[in-house]
């Protein structure tokens, strides 16, 4: 091209285009400081770089940002989250995970390995084929996103079963899929029942990856079944009774701001929610105070209303569930601070809940209750909360609040959890019986693929 910024052309299929050239800095298209220009040659017999899968992906992002509010809405009415937190939160979580995804689809590739001079090594990353994926109730389209984008992005098909409590926002994007443009087969959404539905795809023959999340229990019988079928490889994203650790150097108000947040953010129905609260004795009363005076401030009811900040829990079943480890909290000897009952007299609201004196040994402790309930107590040294952190099955998630560096460090390194954070593009998983596996990040690159070994003997005579 001669130099020019932007230029009209017509392409070989008849289109006229307009090609830019020169730098694009800073949003505009500019000139050289030496206003140098060179070619740009067409190959004509080199491959197409950007792939099929990742405009694919892509353009699904792009529809789920056009269709957002109705997405939004859906999501609330079948889950009861706040509409502003499906807004704000759960769907550009999703829609960026989309478009991470597609990101990767052409940079998935294997190494060629020295061995002997006589042999040519290398390694592919095959996708599985068809992948199976199960999902719960709590984050249907982010749950949808973490699963279907890596599957997708690697090259596998996926057999999607949402959770029968939430199937409406599945369905929606498997039909956006359709608009973009996915192939027939390639995204499919099951919409059944764990027992049926659930297990027919974790015993499937033909099904040679699944990934799940939910219950600890039924993740277990999703391994077994793998056992009993074909061996498919197994992913486990389950429960935790994760930690939030506040040191008396902590800035206050930020650790009541975030403690308050992992505990009572969508109705506590989080499986990294941070339901053991341990607070440097220091500072304990000042942290309580503050702490129950937030909860006393937090808008229950119309997940539609815009001041709502906690909305219902997501079925009878649940609502009974945590109000049943209330009680046992009471009997175990815990004081109940604040909470502990029904809100209003219709739906399945909880309020806020905070126990105290409470210690590892009660079941309010151990197990993870999953809803806004939250247990607080106090310690003296870094070694006696490393160690109550670590007194229970689950691995999944930890926080520190500290201003000393080292020491966070320090207690990062120790503490037997999966993370300390999530994003789209950073590992997510658990530790002991919280999981297997990672998602999100280039490690669920991992989880899609399998890595194939070519070893040509190239018949070199010494
Ligand atoms: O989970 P289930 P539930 C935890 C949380 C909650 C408890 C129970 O503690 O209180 O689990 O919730 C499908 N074969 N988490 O009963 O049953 C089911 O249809 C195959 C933590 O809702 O594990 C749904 O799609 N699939 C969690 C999915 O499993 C089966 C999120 C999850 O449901 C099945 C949800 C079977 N036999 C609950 N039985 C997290 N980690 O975030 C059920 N399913």
């Amino acid at each position: 091209f001669a130099y020019s910024n932007e230029e009209k052309i017509t392409l070989p299929n008849g289109r006229i285009s307009n090609v830019y050239t020169g730098l694009f800095i800073n949003n505009e298209f500019v000139d050289s400081v030496d206003r140098k220009v060179f070619e740009t040659i067409n190959p004509a017999t080199g491959k197409v770089i950007t792939s099929e899968r990742g405009r694919l992906l892509n353009k699904l992002a792009d529809l789920m940002e056009r269709d957002l509010e109705e997405l939004a809405a859906l999501e609330t009415l079948d889950n009861g989250k706040p509409f502003h937190s499906a807004k704000t939160y759960d769907l550009p979580s999703a829609i960026s995970c989309y478009r991470y995804f597609a990101g990767w689809c052409d940079k998935i590739h294997g190494k060629v390995i020295e061995t002997q001079h006589d042999k040519f090594c290398y390694t592919r990353r095959e996708p599985f084929g068809v992948c199976g994926a199960i999902i719960p109730w709590n984050y249907p389209l982010e749950m949808q996103a973490w699963k279907m984008a890596p599957a997708l992005a690697c090259g596998n098909t996926i057999v999607l079963k949402p959770s029968e409590l939430t199937p409406l926002t599945a369905l929606k994007v498997a039909a956006l899929c359709k608009e973009a443009g996915f192939p027939k087969g390639v995204v499919n959404v099951l919409s059944g029942f764990g027992p049926i539905a659930g297990a027919a795809i974790a015993s499937h023959m033909k099904i040679n990856k699944i990934s799940f999340t939910g219950s600890t229990a039924v993740g277990k019988s999703i391994l077994k079944a793998s056992a009993d079928s074909n061996l498919k490889k197994v992913s486990l994203e389950l429960g935790g009774k994760s930690p939030n650790i506040i040191f008396a150097d902590s800035d206050l108000d930020q650790a009541v701001k975030w403690a308050h947040m992992g505990i009572f953010y969508d109705s506590g129905q989080c499986c990294c929610a941070g339901s053991r609260v341990y607070v440097e004795d220091s500072i304990y009363d000042k942290f309580i105070n503050k702490f129950k005076e937030h909860a006393l401030n937090i808008k229950i009811g119309d997940p539609f209303h815009k001041d709502t900040y906690q909305g219902p829990q997501i079925s009878l079943q649940q609502f009974n569930k945590i109000m049943s480890y209330i009680e046992t909290g009471k009997k175990e000897g815990a004081t109940l601070l604040m909470g502990g009952e029904r809100h209003g007299d219709q739906g399945y609201f909880i309020k806020p809940t905070i126990f105290t004196n409470v210690n590892e040994e009660m079941k309010i402790m151990q197990e993870e209750i999953f809803g806004p309930v939250v247990s607080v107590s106090k310690f003296k040294t870094i070694e006696e909360v490393i160690k109550k952190a670590h007194l229970t099955k689950y691995g999944l998630a930890a926080a520190v609040f500290t201003k000393d560096i080292t020491r966070a460090i320090k207690i990062s390194n120790e503490l037997k959890a999966g993370t300390v954070w999530v994003d789209a593009n950073t590992p997510f998983g658990g530790y002991k019986e919280s999981g297997i596996g990672r998602e999100l990040g280039k490690y669920a690159l991992d989880q899609y693929t399998q890595v194939k070994t070519v070893q040509i003997n190239l018949g070199i005579q010494m």
